[in-house]
């Protein structure tokens, strides 16, 4: 049966393909060797810490469906803060929402986000379309690129707005695949590029987490005066190992995660 997850699920991914054409590729590439679907085991969402539109406006349609906070982290240098929640049946991918704590930045940033966002209704933020709705705005391209100077981050939630901006595919569940390492040399070769900060491969065996993600692709936007290529969205791999008590190690990792955001730099 399809339940409401799954539904859920299917929305963000279709939203999410019609901006990365890189994604179709990568799935089939990886899901051809595979008796079943391709599992993911996480996506991720960006939003301003703005009370009608934060980070917890986005949970509660998780915290809704059965989903439960399992973690915290800072990005001090980045000025983000995150939470992640996993679904009691774990078959449900993990989910990772972050915001941008707007105080932190300049006048002018501050005041063209309150400006985006300052319409935006409970009726809307509580449709069940919400997560992946896009934009409720409307900015030119001179205000990306001010956005831009001061934080990647902002700049993609303005031209990108409520979406998932990646989806992982769980290495653990992939058959003929046994590595991190083996899934980026198949990317590659693809002709696909992936984000090198902090090197190919984040994380390490003995952190539980290992991740690799690929550079976001390129896709139109318009803009009110006009279209323009900006970066869209990306595709993360992340392997898991067991914790001392043998179940799988299920949270995520700050220092990877930091870099794992520059996913979506221009390259
Ligand atoms: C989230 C980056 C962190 C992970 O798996 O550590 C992340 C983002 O880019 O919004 O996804
Ligand atoms: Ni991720």
């Amino acid at each position: 049966m399809r339940t409401k997850i799954d539904e859920l699920f299917e929305n963000l991914w279709n939203s999410y393909v019609d901006v990365t054409r890189s994604a179709k590729i990568i799935h089939s590439l990886l899901g051809s060797t595979q008796q079943k679907d391709v599992v993911n085991d996480h996506i991720a969402l960006r939003t301003f810490n703005i009370s009608n539109v934060c980070l917890d406006v986005l949970a509660a349609h998780f915290l809704n469906l059965g989903y439960q906070e399992c973690g915290e982290y800072h990005f001090v240098a980045k000025k983000l803060y995150s939470k992640h929640f996993e679904h009691p049946n774990p078959a449900h991918p993990k989910v990772f929402i972050s915001e941008l704590l707007t105080e932190q930045f300049s006048p002018e940033l501050q005041a063209i986000v309150k400006g985006m966002t300052a319409n935006i209704d409970v009726a809307t933020t509580s449709a069940a379309n919400f997560l992946y709705s896009g934009t409720h705005w409307d900015i030119d391209f001179s205000t990306y690129q001010k956005l831009l100077e001061e934080s990647e981050f902002a700049a993609w939630v303005a031209a990108w707005g409520f979406r998932a901006n990646h989806f992982t595919v769980s290495n653990n569940s992939l058959l003929n695949f046994d590595s991190i390492q083996q899934i980026n040399e198949a990317v590659k070769k693809a002709g696909i590029a992936l984000n090198t900060s902090g090197g190919e491969i984040k994380g390490t065996p003995q952190q539980m987490l290992e991740q690799s993600s690929t550079m976001a692709d390129r896709h139109p936007v318009k803009f009110s005066d006009g279209v323009q290529e900006i970066p869209s969205c990306f595709y993360e791999f992340a392997r898991r190992y067991a914790k001392p008590d043998g179940s799988l190690f299920s949270g995520f990792i700050t220092g990877s995660a930091d870099k794992i955001f520059e996913s979506t730099n221009a390259s």
